[in-house]
């Protein structure tokens, strides 16, 4: 039996369901071109979507993997991360396979998106899932005359069963900077990322594949064309701010992200640049 592809609602809102002769599963919405689920193997969640998730065609929605465009966080005078999370996109390929489903989303410039950035684009996000693998590939196309500067990511929500039981190793060696201590930019020291506490930290050029290592399992996170990796988890004081995220809930989340953060990607005319994310279970 082929992979396939359903068209779903999720929490109201239009969605894809692919899914594969092996079991694997994903669910994608249109409205921020955002995965919301991902079960490498039926029941595996390894992906976040906060209970309290606000659901109201305005907000972004807390969870899965919003795709962050063109501005990361409030580096600019854009809405926080920009508009791509907050847009509606539209599906423009569905393909499936022996063990695979792939769709791709796509967003391009409207009145509204040329309001707050006056610039033509195209976005497309494919999402590819085969066997326990889930390939995430955001592509930004330079549809205009003019030269095009932007910060994109894969601001992904990884679900884990306990975040301080977790190992995220890959980093070591790499300068980041912490969010946390106003920016300031350290080298990575450890050998192991251990979370036990709140982290907001921009990885710069990291090269290496990474591991996330949890008691029980074990996921490898790979990154092309991303130069940059965001490692989030607002902890317990952080969380309590958070008004669509359930107390608790900092515990069985961790966002690692594929970013290109710390400087922005330029683009001539009709010029396109891609970043990929890929998941693996180990
Ligand atoms: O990627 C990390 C980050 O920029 C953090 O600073 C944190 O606030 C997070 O994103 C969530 O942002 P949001 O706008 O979705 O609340």
């Amino acid at each position: 039996m082929p992979g396939n592809i359903q068209t779903i609602e999720l929490r109201g809102l239009p969605a894809l369901r692919l899914s594969t002769a092996s079991g694997a599963n994903a669910a994608l919405s249109l409205y921020g071109g955002q995965v919301l689920s991902w079960q490498p193997r039926p029941g595996d969640e390894r992906i976040y979507l906060s209970e309290a998730v606000q659901v109201d065609g305005r907000s972004a929605l807390r969870g899965g993997v919003p795709v962050c465009f063109p501005q990361f966080g409030e580096q600019g005078a854009l809405p926080r991360h920009g508009f791509a999370r907050t847009a509606m996109w539209s599906v423009i390929e569905q393909r499936t396979g022996d063990d695979f489903a792939l769709a791709t989303l796509q967003l391009v410039d409207s009145p509204e998106t040329r309001s707050l950035w006056p610039h033509p684009f195209t976005l497309e996000l494919t999402v590819a899932l085969e066997g326990e693998r889930l390939d995430l590939e955001l592509e930004v196309i330079n549809s205009g005359h003019a030269p095009i500067a932007f910060n994109a990511a894969l601001h992904t929500y990884l679900r884990v069963a306990e975040v301080e039981e977790c190992r995220l190793e890959g980093l070591y060696g790499f300068n980041y900077q912490d969010a946390l201590k106003g920016g300031e930019v350290r080298r990575e020291s450890g050998d192991a990322l251990i979370i036990d506490d709140a982290v907001d930290r921009i990885y710069h050029d990291v090269t290496r594949p990474l591991l996330l290592r949890e008691s029980a399992r074990a996921l490898g996170i790979n990154h092309d064309g991303f130069p940059d990796v965001v490692v989030w988890n607002p902890w317990e004081d952080g969380n309590a701010r958070i008004a669509d995220m359930k107390a608790g809930d900092f515990r069985r989340m961790l966002c690692v992200e594929g970013a290109a953060a710390h400087r922005r990607i330029e683009l001539g005319a009709g010029e396109s640049w891609f970043g990929r994310q890929t998941l693996v279970t180990l």
